[in-house]
C-alpha cells in the first residue's frame, strides 16, 4: 500500500483500493497487445532504426518488466510498436483501464541515478542498457510515459520517474528524457519527464496544485461508471515526445533506459518507445503539444512549440494549423515559442509542426477536437496518424530526401459567396514549396485564387463542380548539377 497516504491525509483512496495487485487484463483488449517472454537483445533490437548497430545488450529487473508492445488503435498511442518498459508488469498495461491503482511490488531495488532525478528513493528499477555506434553526431527516437499514479498522487512523494541517459564516445551523459519546466519560455529550465512534471495537477489536494505542461499530458482517469477515454489500463500519458542527444559518429556510444517506482513499489509507471525509432540522423527535432487540446468553438489554443538542432544551428518554424491557416515560417530564438490560434468552427483538426535549420527538417503534430458551431466549408476530420511522413510526432525523422508527393488529396466543398481558405500540402524533396495551377490545368471555381504558399482562398461566386490540378515544386539544389523537383495533383472543389 502506499506509505505515508495517511500524511497526506487521503487515506481514504488506500482503504477504497486496498490491494497492491489485481488481475491481469491482458487478452482482453484484442486491439492491443504486450509480450514479455523476448530476450533483452531483442527487445533492445526492436527500438533501433536504420543507422544505428547496438551490442552489449543488459538488462536489470523483473523480465515481465519489459517487452514488446503492438498497439492497433492510434486513439491508444501515436506508435503502432515498440518497446516497453514498466515499474510493475507490462503485461497489465493493456486496456481498457480497470482500475486507478494499478500495481506490482516486485520488491526489486531501485536505481541511484533515478532516485537522484525523482527526488525521492526508486523501488522496482527496470534497466535496459546498451552499446550502439550512430553514423551522425545525433540520435533520436520517440516515447511516451504514463502512470497511475495520475492524478491521485501527482505533486507527492510518488513521482515515479524514468530516464534515458545516453553517453558519447567522451563519456558525457544526457537525460534526453526532459522537457521544458514551462512551455514556450527559453529561460525555463529543463525537467525530467515524471509525474510531479507533466499533469493536468491533483484533484484530490487541497488546494489543487499548479497543473505542469498540460499540454503534453493526456488524461486518462478511472472512472467506474464508465469507459476511460483511451484503450489503456494507465490513468494518464503524456504525449509522443522526442529524445534527443550528442554522440560521437563512428563510435561506441552507450544508451542506458531506465524507470522505477518512487517512494514505494506500487501504483506502476511505463514508458513506450516508439520501434525502429532510434536513428542516427542530422534532422531537427520538433515537438508540438496544443493546450487546450479539446474545446467549444471558438477554442483559443496555445501550441508550445520545441526544436533542437544536432549541430546547434539556428532554427525556424511554421505550424500548419489544419483549417487553412498557417503560422510562420517564423524564428525559433531559444529553440522554443508559444503561438496561439483561434479554432472557429467544429471538428477535428491536425497541426502540423514543421522546423527546419534551413537544409533538413523536422516534423511533429498534435490534434485539436473542437465541438459547436459547425464549419461551413464542411466536416472537418483530421488525424495526425495521417500526415505525411510517417504520422505522429517525429522528431528525427523528417522528410528531406524523399521524393516530392502532394499529400493533399482532397479539397473541403465551398458554399457559394462564402469565404473559403484551405492550405495545400506536401512532403519531401528539398522545401521551402512553391504552388501553383499546373500547366494546362483547367480554372479555379470563380473567385478563388491559389497563392505561392498553397493557400486556396477567396469567396466562390458560382456554383458546380471543378477538377483541376495542382502542381508544387521545391527548391532548386545549390550543388551542381541543379537539380528541382516538381509534383502534381488532381483535386476538385465542389461550391453548391
Ligand atoms: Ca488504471
Ligand atoms: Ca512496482
Ligand atoms: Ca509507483
Amino acid at each position: 500500500m502506499k506509505a505515508g497516504a495517511l500524511a497526506l491525509g487521503i487515506g481514504a483512496l488506500v482503504l477504497a483500493f486496498p490491494g497492491t495487485t489485481h488481475a491481469a487484463p491482458a487478452g482482453s483488449n484484442s486491439a492491443e497487445s504486450v509480450d514479455t517472454t523476448g530476450s533483452a537483445q531483442s527487445v533492445a533490437q526492436s527500438l533501433v532504426g536504420p543507422g544505428v548497430a547496438i551490442s552489449n545488450v543488459q538488462y536489470t529487473g523483473a523480465q515481465d518488466a519489459r517487452g514488446t508492445f503492438a498497439f492497433n488503435d492510434p486513439n491508444v498511442l501515436d506508435m503502432a510498436n515498440g518497446i516497453v518498459m514498466s515499474s510493475g508488469n507490462a503485461n497489465e498495461l493493456v486496456g481498457p483501464n480497470t482500475s486507478d491503482s494499478t500495481s506490482t511490488d516486485w520488491g526489486l531495488a531501485g536505481d541511484q541515478q533515478l532516485s537522484d532525478l525523482s527526488g525521492y528513493p526508486t523501488q522496482d528499477a527496470a534497466v535496459l542498457a546498451f552499446d550502439f555506434v550512430p553514423t551522425t553526431n545525433q540520435v533520436a527516437f520517440q516515447y511516451s510515459f504514463a502512470s497511475d499514479e495520475y492524478p491521485e498522487w501527482v505533486n507527492t512523494q510518488f513521482n515515479d520517474v524514468f530516464a534515458f541517459w545516453v553517453t558519447d564516445g567522451s563519456g558525457n551523459a544526457t537525460n534526453c528524457a526532459q522537457v521544458r519546466q514551462v512551455a514556450g519560455d527559453p529561460t525555463s529550465p529543463f525537467v525530467p519527464v515524471a509525474v510531479n512534471n507533466i499533469n493536468q495537477s491533483n484533484p484530490v489536494q487541497s488546494p489543487m496544485p499548479t497543473a505542469m505542461r498540460p499540454d503534453l499530458f493526456r488524461p486518462n482517469y478511472y472512472d467506474p461508471a464508465g469507459p476511460s477515454p483511451i484503450a489503456l489500463e494507465m490513468d494518464g500519458i503524456t504525449k509522443v515526445l522526442t529524445c534527443q542527444a550528442p554522440v560521437t559518429p563512428g563510435v561506441t556510444n552507450h544508451m542506458r533506459l531506465a524507470i522505477a517506482d518512487s517512494s514505494d513499489g506500487v501504483y506502476d509507471s511505463a514508458v513506450f518507445l516508439k520501434g525502429t525509432s532510434l536513428v542516427s540522423n542530422d534532422n531537427p527535432t520538433a515537438g508540438i503539444g496544443l493546450d487546450p487540446s479539446a474545446g467549444v468553438a471558438p477554442l483559443d489554443v496555445s501550441a508550445s512549440v520545441e526544436g533542437h538542432d544536432p549541430n546547434g544551428t539556428a532554427l525556424s518554424y511554421s505550424i500548419d494549423w489544419g483549417d487553412g491557416s498557417t503560422t510562420g515560417p517564423a524564428a525559433l530564438p531559444g529553440d522554443t515559442a508559444l503561438p496561439t490560434h483561434t479554432y472557429q468552427y467544429a471538428g477535428s483538426y491536425a497541426a502540423v509542426l514543421t522546423v527546419s535549420n534551413g537544409t533538413n527538417i523536422g516534423k511533429s503534430c498534435d490534434e485539436a477536437t473542437v465541438s459547436g458551431q459547425a464549419n461551413p466549408g464542411g466536416p472537418v476530420n483530421q488525424s495526425c496518424d495521417l500526415s505525411a511522413g510517417g504520422g505522429g510526432s517525429t522528431g528525427g525523422g523528417g522528410s528531406s530526401g524523399s521524393s516530392l508527393t502532394v499529400t493533399t488529396l482532397t479539397l473541403p466543398d465551398g458554399v457559394l459567396n462564402h469565404k473559403y481558405k484551405w492550405s495545400l500540402h506536401a512532403s519531401g524533396g528539398n522545401p521551402p514549396y512553391k504552388w501553383a495551377l499546373a500547366t494546362g490545368s483547367a480554372a479555379l471555381p470563380t473567385g478563388l485564387k491559389i497563392s505561392g504558399a498553397g493557400v486556396v482562398s477567396g469567396k466562390p461566386t458560382a456554383s458546380g463542380s471543378w477538377t483541376i490540378t495542382v502542381s508544387v515544386s521545391d527548391k532548386k539544389t545549390k550543388a551542381k548539377p541543379h537539380t528541382q523537383n516538381t509534383a502534381t495533383q488532381v483535386v476538385t472543389i465542389k461550391v453548391s
